[in-house]
């Protein structure tokens, strides 16, 4: 194994170390006890306490009787990705009370242009739940992709009659690193530390 190669291994597995991070800014709702930095939330308020499933703060929406069919509430954040790398995302979601709606999380990968190049969904709420966590797991980012969405979705099913309420807290989005190039890389690392040490031996 080269040093150029060692070298690159090194960088490989210090981008992995880092690319176990969370993407996401603010991503438990806790920067602010009011505002949601980072996210683009319109009409979406902070609930407190009960409504964080972590934190003293959670993302709420509050669906009124009144709202019309086929209707789309939707918060997001849009975070840089690499096309080919697989990424793992999570929340957790609470159905306060449950009418004409569901809730569920989306992953939206576009293109340099804005466009809608991948779209994936967890399955959506059926009925009044404590928090529950909901994953996306080993999406890949297709050949063009350079953001994807992460977003809280609230859908109408008909035109609502009654109330209903959805928290969310505690998003994640990472990029997954691939086990073998990292396997590969550090039997590479200990192979050229036993050469160079023999070398030390014998020079
Ligand atoms: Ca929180």
């Amino acid at each position: 194994m080269t040093k150029r190669v060692m070298a690159g291994c090194v960088v490989l597995l210090v981008s992995a170390a880092m690319a176990s991070a969370n993407l996401l800014t603010n991503p438990g709702f806790e920067t602010t006890d009011t505002g949601m930095p980072g996210w683009d939330a319109g009409g979406w308020y902070i609930g407190h306490d009960a409504d964080a499933y972590s934190g003293t703060n959670g993302l709420a929406y509050f669906v009124p009787n009144g709202r019309a069919n086929g209707e789309y509430y939707v918060a997001f954040q849009s975070v840089p990705v690499t096309e080919g790398l697989d990424y793992d995302a999570s929340m957790w979601l609470r159905t306060v009370s449950f009418n004409t709606s569901e809730a569920f999380m989306e992953i939206v990968f576009q293109n340099n242009t804005g466009g809608w190049i991948g779209q994936n969904l967890t399955p959506a709420t059926t009925g009044v739940t404590a928090y529950t966590q909901y994953s996306l797991n080993a999406l890949t980012a297709p050949a063009g992709a350079v953001t994807a969405m992460v977003r809280a979705v609230i859908h109408t099913t008909g035109a609502t009659t009654d109330n209903a309420w959805y928290t969310f807290d505690d998003f994640s989005f990472e990029a997954v690193p691939e086990p073998g190039t990292l396997a590969m890389c550090l039997m590479g690392i200990g192979f050229g530390a036993i050469v160079m040490h023999r070398r030390r031996r014998n020079g």
